[in-house]
């Protein structure tokens, strides 16, 4: 089997206000490097931290040290990479439903009493190598499935795709306006009480201006693009507003590149179709896991996982934002973006 099947926790969400504890107290001691880390105002803790162009959590930051220390890929591994709110869960879903389809039924899939986070983990869940869920990653099976919100400039060496290079991601993006749109709406539930409340107009200049979790956005999606650019074989460059709008041609397209080509007697049999079905919004967000249970991140990070399904369409930021805002990250795509041709619908 690829992915996970874990089985369900039951607490409630922590802030990362207790992450810091933890980055101060960790073993290998990342904390020294703060000091000298320009510092930018946090969303949902007090601030972030600059690492090499890119903007993170203190723990995002320990996290990344982890990785690059102890992580080793194997060939086999899948990766999906995304900025925050850009479809990761959909996505998820989808990668576990194609890859592991001959082993499961749909009705009685994982994916029905677990969620796609579950089945599907960040990387970064495995922080501690004497954690037992360390030892989890290394005897998982083939292919193992992991994700990462991390910019492919961060990624270690080992994890660079080259031209030897056998393992595969999938990086999804989305209209920078639905993505801060929805994050906003995501971290403003998590964001610990002790803080003050934190606006719309507060979240729009700092993701403007780049500072905000993985970002800047743009940045990461060039990031991507460009690796892809050089090694199609190797990333596949998806985006959201086309999986909305034609999710059997995407996830044909996911199943080929993947190395699990549909064949004609399944498209026939409408088992692309019946993927597409059971990873659909209505589908997952109406299910009792994800309307009750919870997800753990990590070992004090725990998240409701009906905060991962708000709406699941494209536009919503046309509800949210001024024309000013509008205008505005319109243009920052268009000078940052418009080169490579990754521009959206207004
Ligand atoms: P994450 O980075 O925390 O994992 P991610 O899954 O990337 O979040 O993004 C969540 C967004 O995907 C939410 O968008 P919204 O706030 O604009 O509604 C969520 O609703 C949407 N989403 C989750 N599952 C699906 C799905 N099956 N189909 C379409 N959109 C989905």
């Amino acid at each position: 089997m690829a992915g996970f099947v874990p089985s369900q926790q039951s607490h409630t969400i922590s802030g990362e206000q207790k992450d810091i504890d933890l980055i101060q107290t960790t073993d290998e001691n990342h904390g020294e490097i703060f000091p000298n880390l320009p510092t930018g105002k946090g969303w949902m803790s007090e601030h972030l931290v600059q690492y090499q162009g890119f903007w993170l959590s203190p723990k995002g930051l320990n996290n990344l040290m982890w990785i690059q220390h102890h992580f080793k890929p194997r060939p086999s591994d899948i990766f999906l990479a995304s900025f925050p709110k850009t479809g990761t869960t959909w996505l998820k879903a989808l990668v576990f439903a194609t890859v592991n389809r001959t082993r499961y039924g749909f009705s009685d899939h994982p994916l029905l009493t677990a969620n796609p986070h579950d089945c599907f983990p960040f990387l970064d869940a495995y922080l501690h190598e004497n954690d037992p869920s360390f030892l989890e990653l290394d005897a998982s099976p083939t292919p193992r499935l992991l994700s990462t919100h991390l910019p492919y400039a961060l990624l270690p060496d080992s994890m660079i795709v080259n031209r030897s290079s056998s393992c595969r991601f999938v990086y999804i993006y989305r209209d920078p306006k639905d993505v801060l749109v929805s994050k906003w709406n995501f971290l403003s539930k998590l964001r610990p009480k002790e803080l003050p409340p934190f606006s719309l107009e507060e979240a729009f200049e700092l993701f403007c201006q780049g500072i905000s979790h993985y970002g800047p956005y743009w940045d990461q999606v060039l990031g991507y693009w460009k690796a892809s650019s050089e090694f199609p074989e190797n990333i596949l460059f998806l985006k959201y507003e086309d999986l909305k709008e034609q999710p059997l041609a995407v996830v044909k397209r996911l199943g080929e590149f993947l190395g699990y080509p549909f064949s004609l007697e399944e498209e026939n049999k409408g088992v692309v179709e019946d993927i597409v079905k059971l990873c659909s919004f209505e589908n997952l967000s109406n299910l009792e896991v994800n309307r009750k249970s919870v997800h753990k991140f990590s070992r004090d990070s725990l998240v409701d996982n009906r905060h991962f399904f708000r709406k699941g369409i494209v536009g919503d930021w046309k509800n949210c934002l001024t024309d000013e805002m509008i205008k505005r990250l319109n243009q920052i795509t268009s000078d940052k973006l418009f080169g490579p041709g990754l521009l959206f619908d207004n």
